[in-house]
């Protein structure tokens, strides 16, 4: 028999024969292997006839290594695509048996297990992560009675009122479909046309014209169910809810400039920040509660709870808290899990219900069906992420990617051949609770949808001064990048019914005053009182937890106000990061080699929440001729950020046209003095009197 021996191709210093690195093993256990368990001897080359020679079709290694490649990308999901995920646990503050029978609301004690998943809605998967857009607050709590998916969102209306418009409302924002742009954005006629043919959609349009569609961190915003819900007790008694979550840090937003401009240095900034924050354990916690009322308090409103597009003032009826989420570990794998995670409306537990809202009936259906084409087939539920935590048996079978293996010969039911399979459990199984309905079957909203105005009033007044600027520029911005006239007037058109200041403030700032439309309302919009609760600049705590904070330092730094400084931020939670002309680092006073978080150009002052500079007079000298540090300086002035500075970094902000002590968020200090004032101004976030001096809406 004509033997042959293999030719060794992993010389002594790990290189083949081309040079290429071969990281090897002799122990069988920590082989790679081919997705069937063969041990690769290579995988830096794949099998030719001849070093030179052609690659051979007979190479299994190769083909599955590709076939597998190929395959890598699922579809994205049509809405939502851009997401950020975390794993989690969920605990109730108190037992909540008086509303609710669900299981994981009952027991303080009680831990139940979460996964989230927070996303922009327009984007692509790669997008950034700071269009102006809403953002998705899925949480799946894999309770012992079953998943139950609160799939909301951080604005708690919606732009429609039926499901029936949700394949237009997205086919406008979404990229134009002759040219494939603008992607992950609002502002283009499509988007515009629709929304102003949609006078439903006005109240959701002014929160996503607020600063609430540009968040800081996905640590800081609020979240919403949107929908009424029902919930129902052991007694069966039932009480209408509307969920909330509240982040602890408190919810804060970006500038729009800024917003623009993160988008480019890092469009991963969310991403990161939520990742970087749950490593370090800095973990993010989100309170939990719900506004109950019941049908009586429901009819008494000038709205309909049924109705999306419409919040109840918490004013009207507080929130009760009744339990915290703590995100505290990070994905192992993005796909698997962030990407993977299947959530829907409908997986609901004993105890919480569906309302009437026509577009919640609709979601019912709809993500079950995306998940069919999205993670190809009906046993999406047996993936890790997606599994109940609880036993789940019943007599479904088959399908593409089955993993469980049933045993048996019964599939059905009723059967009397496998009495310990499966049986109905009419004690503790999901009852709906049983609404009387009845009516005719008509194609028709009801009138008391018809008021699309009054909320949107309310929404815009109760913002403070600089919130309501946003929003005027905002718009502003959006409808100056429609093209087609029409669209422009009409929207001016709506605004003015919103409220006549507002309407005229985007007439100017796009100069366009007089132009707008006039509409007459479907119905007239009443007055209601302002809801505070809604601004998020006249809740804003006095806080810098979570916030990061960006030291700018140059070699002859003093040590002392260094240490002062660290320790000053971290009595109050705030992290700091060196940035130096040099990823190297610097040089400090005493001579120590102080290393840099960041060299400056890879860290504008965009990423942080309030700056201060650490110099001498020669470190300056240099600074003041590079744009990258004059920009630092001027963007973190013009996005009313607190600077912190000593002495010898005056040129610095004379270069950036700052004038020291021009406004109570421009602070000088040294090691003695100063640090103090410093940090109860970085505190409050931002300076918003000086916005006015810096920029007009427009
Ligand atoms: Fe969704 N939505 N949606 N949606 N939605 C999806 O399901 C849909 C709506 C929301 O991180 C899709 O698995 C319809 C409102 C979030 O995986 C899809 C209607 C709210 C997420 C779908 C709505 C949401 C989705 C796409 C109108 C706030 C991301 C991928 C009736 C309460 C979940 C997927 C995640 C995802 C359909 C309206 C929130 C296509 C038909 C209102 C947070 O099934």
């Amino acid at each position: 028999m004509a033997k042959k021996k293999a030719k060794a191709v992993v010389r002594k210093d790990g290189l083949g024969a081309g040079g290429e690195t071969h990281h090897v093993t002799a122990v069988p256990g920590d082989s790679l292997t081919t997705n069937q368990g063969t041990r690769i001897s290579d995988n830096q080359n794949s099998l030719k006839s001849g070093g030179r020679g052609p690659t051979l079709l007979e190479d299994f290694v190769l083909l599955e290594k590709i076939t597998h490649f190929d395959h890598e990308r699922i579809p994205e999901r049509i809405v939502h695509a851009r997401g950020s995920g975390a794993h989690g646990y969920f605990q109730p503050i108190k037992s909540l048996s008086r509303l609710t029978r669900a299981a994981f609301l009952q027991d303080p004690k009680k831990k139940t297990e979460v996964f989230v998943r927070i996303s922009t809605v327009a984007g692509g998967a790669g997008s950034g992560d700071l269009p102006r857009d809403v953002r998705g607050f899925a949480v799946k709590f894999y309770t012992e009675e079953g998943n139950f998916d609160l799939v909301g969102n951080n604005i708690p209306v919606f732009f429609i009122q039926d499901a029936i418009k949700f394949p237009d409302l997205i086919h406008s924002v979404k990229m134009e479909p002759d040219r494939g742009f603008p992607q992950a954005a609002s502002a283009h006629d499509t988007f515009w046309d629709f929304a102003s043919l949609m006078p439903e959609s006005m109240h959701m349009l002014m929160w996503v014209m607020s600063d609430r569609a540009i968040p800081r961190s996905l640590r800081m915003i609020e979240g919403f169910g949107i929908h009424t819900f029902r919930m129902i007790n052991a007694k069966n008694e039932s009480i209408f809810v509307k969920f909330h979550w509240r982040p602890v840090l408190g919810a804060a937003s970006v500038i729009w400039d800024e917003a623009v401009k993160i988008n480019g240095a890092d469009p991963d900034f969310h991403r990161r920040d939520l990742f970087e924050a749950i490593a370090k354990g800095d973990f993010p916690e989100f309170e939990f509660a719900v506004q109950a009322f019941d049908q009586k308090t429901a009819d008494s409103f000038d709205f309909d709870v049924l109705d999306p597009t419409k919040l109840i003032p918490e004013e009207l009826v507080p929130l009760e808290i009744i339990g915290k989420m703590t995100l505290n570990r990070n994905p192992d794998n993005f796909f698997a899990e962030t990407e993977q995670v299947a959530f829907h409306p409908g997986h609901l537990v004993p105890g919480i219900d569906f309302s009437n809202d026509p577009l919640l009936q609709g979601r019912i259906f709809s993500y079950t069906d995306t998940q069919l084409i999205r993670l190809g087939g009906p046993n999406f539920h047996e993936l890790e992420i997606n599994r109940p935590r609880c036993p789940m048996r019943n007599f479904q079978r088959d399908g593409v990617k089955r993993q469980m293996v049933p045993t048996g010969r019964v599939a059905y039911d009723p059967n009397s051949l496998a009495p310990d399979g499966p049986r109905e459990n009419p004690t503790s199984g999901f009852a709906t609770y049983p609404t009387h309905e009845s009516g005719d079957k008509l194609r028709i909203r009801p009138d008391s949808f018809a008021d699309h105005y009054s909320q949107a009033r309310m929404f815009f007044r109760s913002m403070s001064e600089p919130e309501q600027r946003h929003i005027v520029s905002a718009f502003a911005f959006e409808l100056g990048k429609v093209e087609t006239i029409a669209i422009r007037t009409r929207m001016l058109g709506h605004l003015m019914i919103i409220d006549e200041s507002l309407g005229a403030a985007v007439e100017q700032a796009l100069g366009m005053e007089g132009k707008a439309d006039q509409i007459v309302p479907a119905r007239k919009p009443f007055e209601m009182e302002e809801s505070p609760a809604l601004s998020l600049i006249k809740k804003a705590l006095p806080t810098l937890r979570g916030r990061k904070v960006g030291v700018m330092v140059t070699n002859g730094a003093d040590d002392h106000l260094l240490e002062v400084l660290r320790k000053a931020l971290a009595k109050e939670g705030a992290t700091l990061a060196i940035i130096a002309p040099k990823v190297g680092g610097v040089k400090t006073t005493e001579g120590k080699s102080l290393p840099a978080d960041h060299a400056l150009s890879a860290a504008p002052s965009i990423f942080f929440d309030a700056v201060a500079i650490v110099s001498s007079a020669d470190g300056v000298a240099a600074l003041v001729q590079e744009a990258a540090a004059v920009d630092w300086v001027r963007d973190a002035f013009s996005h009313l950020k607190v600077i912190g500075y000593d002495e010898s970094a005056t040129p610095l902000l004379e270069q950036a046209a700052i004038t020291p002590g021009v406004d109570g968020g421009v602070v000088a200090f040294s090691a003695r003095a100063g640090i103090a004032e410093f940090i109860a101004a970085a505190k409050l976030q931002r300076i918003w009197e000086r916005e006015p001096t810096l920029r007009s809406p427009g």
